[in-house]
This record gives structure tokens, C-alpha cells and sequence, in this order.
């Protein structure tokens, strides 16, 4: 049977508790977040299929805890990841800093090749905010990656910042994905080399 997507794309999302990592992934995989969410355990991920410049894409979205008694666990899945998006909570001071520790742990677990985004989540608690914008884009600028701030409570920016770090995924991997003949849709089977099947339970984060 033919596969129902041509590429497989792997995402990490990583940053300190409650800074809305799963809230992100809830709201571009399924369009919706309900509250109240779970505290994530160890690592979950979801699945979003989509279509990119024409492709068929599969998006792996891996969801990782932010505390650090799963930081060895999660640490694991670093080297796996086409894309890293690095989180922090706007209204929290302390994820900003803490980047500083997630960005380290990304120079040592995760392939060189890796594209990373960083993204500055809850912009839409204008009156809480304690980040300002321009310290979130120095951040990224001496990092040299893209920056974009969220919300997934109001679904602002949440699809961009997705769909960007996934773009720029495929524009790094294009050689490898065009040896596989992703255009030719009889065989797409042979993209099976691209894809992996997560191991960790499909579990329902909006609970
Ligand atoms: N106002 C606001 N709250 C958010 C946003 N994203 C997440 N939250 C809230 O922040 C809390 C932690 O979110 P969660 O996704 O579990 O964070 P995680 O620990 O990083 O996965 C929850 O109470 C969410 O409802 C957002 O964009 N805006
Ligand atoms: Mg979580």
C-alpha cells in the first residue's frame, strides 16, 4: 500500500515546565487546545500531516518535559531531530535565562545538521510580559536562527513557526529526500528509509 506522505520530519521541542510546549503541539497538530493540560512525562509525541511546497510531510512532533529528572530520557531523542524548537515563556523571566541550559544541551546531544528556532511562547499576556521582544531576538540573532513569539492559546504564529523550521528542514536535507524520487508517487514506498515509527505511546495531550 502506498504511503500517505512522502517525507518524514522530525521536530523536538524543548524548554523549562510550563512554558507551553504541549499546548504548542495540541494546537498545530489538532487545532485546539483544552485545558486543563497534563504535566508532560519523559517524552510524548504526536503526528501532523501536511502538505509543504508541494510535499506530502509527516511531521514527528516530539513533546519533552521540562524538568530536569527527565533530562537524561529526553536527551536521547536530541540526536534523532531534523529540528529543534528551543521554548520559554515570555511572562517568565527564568525560562529566558534557563535557554542558556537547553542551548547546551543541544550543542552536545544533537546532530550538528540540526535547525534550530527559538520561540518566545504566551504573547498574548501582553500584561504579564517580563521578556521583552528585543531580548528574545538578540538571543536568536547571536544563535543565528530564527525567532518568532507565540501563542497557543490564540493560536498566533503557532502554524508559521511550525512550518518554517519544517521548510527549512527540507531545504537542508533536500539532496537526500530528491535521491529518494519523492516526486514520483509509485514509489513512495521507498521513502520507508526516511521514516521512523516513534516508539513512545501516541497519547492525547488536550485531556
Ligand atoms: N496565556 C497562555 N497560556 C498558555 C499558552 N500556552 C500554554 N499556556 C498555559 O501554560 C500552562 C503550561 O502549558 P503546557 O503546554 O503544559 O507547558 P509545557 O510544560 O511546556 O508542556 C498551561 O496552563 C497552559 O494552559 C499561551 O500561549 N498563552
Ligand atoms: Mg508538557
Amino acid at each position: 500500500m502506498a504511503k500517505q506522505h512522502d517525507i518524514v520530519v522530525r521536530l523536538i521541542l524543548v524548554g523549562d515546565s510550563s512554558v507551553g510546549k504541549t499546548c504548542m503541539i495540541c494546537r498545530f497538530a489538532e487545532g485546539d487546545v483544552e485545558l486543563p493540560m497534563g504535566t508532560t512525562v519523559g517524552i510524548d509525541f504526536k503526528m501532523k500531516h501536511t502538505k509543504v511546497e508541494g510535499k506530502r510531510v509527516r511531521i514527528q512532533l516530539w513533546d519533552t518535559a521540562g524538568q530536569e529528572r527527565y533530562d537524561t530520557i529526553t536527551q536521547q531523542y536530541y540526536r534523532r531531530a531534523q529540528g529543534i524548537l528551543l521554548v520559554y515563556d515570555i511572562t517568565n523571566e527564568k525560562t529566558f535565562i534557563n535557554l542558556q541550559k537547553w542551548v547546551n544541551y543541544v550543542q552536545d546531544y544533537a546532530d550538528d545538521e540540526v535547525e534550530l528556532t527559538l520561540i518566545g511562547n504566551k504573547c498574548d499576556r501582553k500584561k504579564e510580559r517580563r521578556v521583552p521582544t528585543s531580548r528574545g531576538q538578540e538571543f536568536a540573532r547571536n544563535l543565528n536562527i530564527p525567532f518568532y513569539e507565540t501563542s497557543a492559546s490564540k493560536s498566533k504564529n503557532i502554524e508559521k513557526a511550525f512550518t518554517e523550521i519544517t521548510k527549512r528542514v527540507m531545504a537542508r536535507h533536500r539532496q537526500e529526500y530528491s535521491r529518494l524520487n519523492i516526486d514520483e508517487p509509485d514509489r513512495s514506498d521507498t521513502l520507508s528509509e526516511l521514516g521512523d515509527t516513534p516508539t513512545a505511546p501516541e497519547r492525547g495531550c488536550c485531556m
